[in-house]
């Protein structure tokens, strides 16, 4: 199973699955106070905070082991392609790939939907063809694809979704045409909290011999993934946003489809041999990693796979969709409140609005109150367009929010609302 369905009835107070005042404390961000009220961090789904562990990594490479990798023979240098090496396994693990060099390092989510969309899109897309995304992407799902749609002659087609943010699936299967050369789709939405079907997207897709790349960036703070088990071409997410630092992140690829891929980037270490005449290149992954690469946040991010790993992450799923829910109930229960996204299988992101009062102003009267939430479109401006809505507020819970940050989010909405009359 790549999806944990956690039995939600049991987890509201009879048992106590997890001691979150001790995960707190190992993060130093939580302990803030912003504007003489302790900070309640409910924008988890713009970027993580990050544990003790993973900040401890970051220094001990810099300060005991930086060196260059894959180039020196020296014994930092030896230390460091170790180090680095170590954390692409990490990562293989995390992903549930077969094989370490399936997994690439890159910059990010974006970083991975752009290569995957150059790459892919320069060596198979033709005058004609299909790129098929979904209706509730990020714009970095979209933008890549439709510059590259654009050079090729290609265009973007959409599956559509419902009014709670469900994406239709008989529509998708009807989508799924002999043009269509590949299906970029989202596992969790960033501003709808959506969970997607990934594992039956993919077979659809199969079925007719198109290729499948997920969005995983808000998956993987908040489920186990297993590449295999879904069966998908490309997998990519960010690492800042499951715990570990900024600037890195994993691209997954099956090793044929990596291999049968034109490079993304030329320069350093991605090659075999160099003439005037002609270049040949190494063997995947160096392939796709160009140039000295983010070394520290690699092994940060190794960290942070290490850090998870030590977490009982099905508690860890319990306890959020404990979240979602209360969330979802308290501030459903306030007058003029609608919650946007109502999908029947959701990660703990709760969009919402207040009636007569723009999301900007709801984000900057709360954030008075310490509690940190993002407004805006969220970088999904069609999800936004699909509602009607110039903007939505939204509040993202990671495994170390409380039912207090709840209420304390409650009532500074409730706040926004005395100061607007609402
Ligand atoms: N895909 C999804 C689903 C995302 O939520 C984001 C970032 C990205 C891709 C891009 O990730 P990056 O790490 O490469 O920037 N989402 C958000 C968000 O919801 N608020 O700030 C960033």
């Amino acid at each position: 199973m790549t999806i944990v369905r956690p039995p939600i009835s049991a987890a509201a107070g009879s048992r106590p699955v997890l001691d979150v005042a001790k995960l707190r404390a190992e993060f130093p961000a939580l302990q803030l106070k912003v504007r003489g009220s302790p900070l309640v961090y409910l924008d988890n789904a713009a970027t993580s905070q990050k544990p003790r562990a993973v900040l401890d990594a970051l220094t001990r490479y810099y300060e005991e082991g930086n060196a260059n990798v894959h180039r020196g023979v020296h014994y930092l240098s030896e230390h460091a392609t170790a180090a680095y090496d170590g954390a692409r396994e990490k990562a293989r693990r995390f992903l549930g790939a077969k094989e370490a060099r399936e997994v690439l390092f890159v910059r990010g989510t974006t970083e991975g939907v752009n290569l995957v969309a150059s790459s892919f899109g320069h060596a198979n897309l033709k005058r004609g063809d299909e790129v098929l995304v979904s209706a509730m992407e990020h714009h970095s799902n979209i933008v890549p694809w439709q510059l590259i749609c654009e050079e090729r002659g290609a265009r973007l087609t959409v599956i559509p979704m419902n009014r709670r943010g469900e994406l239709l699936l008989d529509e998708y299967e009807k989508l799924l045409g002999p043009r269509t050369k590949i299906v970029a789709v989202v596992h969790v939405s960033n501003s709808l909290g959506t969970i997607n079907p990934i594992r039956e997207m993919v077979r659809l897709a199969h079925a007719k011999g198109i290729p499948v790349l997920v969005d995983g960036a808000q998956a993987a703070p908040h489920l186990p993934i297993d590449v295999q088990a879904l069966g998908c071409d490309f997998y990519t997410v960010s690492g800042h946003k499951m715990f570990g630092p900024t600037g890195i992140g994993l691209l997954y690829g099956r090793a044929d489809r990596l291999e049968a891929l034109p490079p993304y980037q030329g320069g350093g270490d991605m090659i075999r041999s160099v003439t005037f005449a002609k270049t040949t290149f190494a063997p995947i992954p160096a392939k796709f990693e160009a140039g000295t690469p983010h070394i520290a946040g690699a092994i940060g991010l190794g960290a942070a796979i290490d850090y998870l790993g030590g977490l009982d992450r099905e508690a860890l799923a319990i306890h959020e969709q404990d979240l979602l829910r209360y969330a979802t109930d308290r501030l459903s229960a306030l007058p003029g409140v609608r919650v946007i996204g109502t999908a029947g299988h959701k990660a703990s992101v709760v969009s919402f609005t207040v009636e007569g009062v723009h999301a900007h102003d709801v984000g900057t009267i709360v954030d008075q109150e310490g509690v940190a939430i993002r407004t805006g479109h969220h970088c999904t401006q069609p999800v936004m367009d699909f509602f009607g809505l110039p903007a939505t507020a939204r509040a993202s819970f990671a495994f170390y929010n409380t039912r207090a940050d709840v209420d304390a989010l409650v009532a500074a909405v409730e706040k926004v609302q005395q100061v607007f009359g609402a």
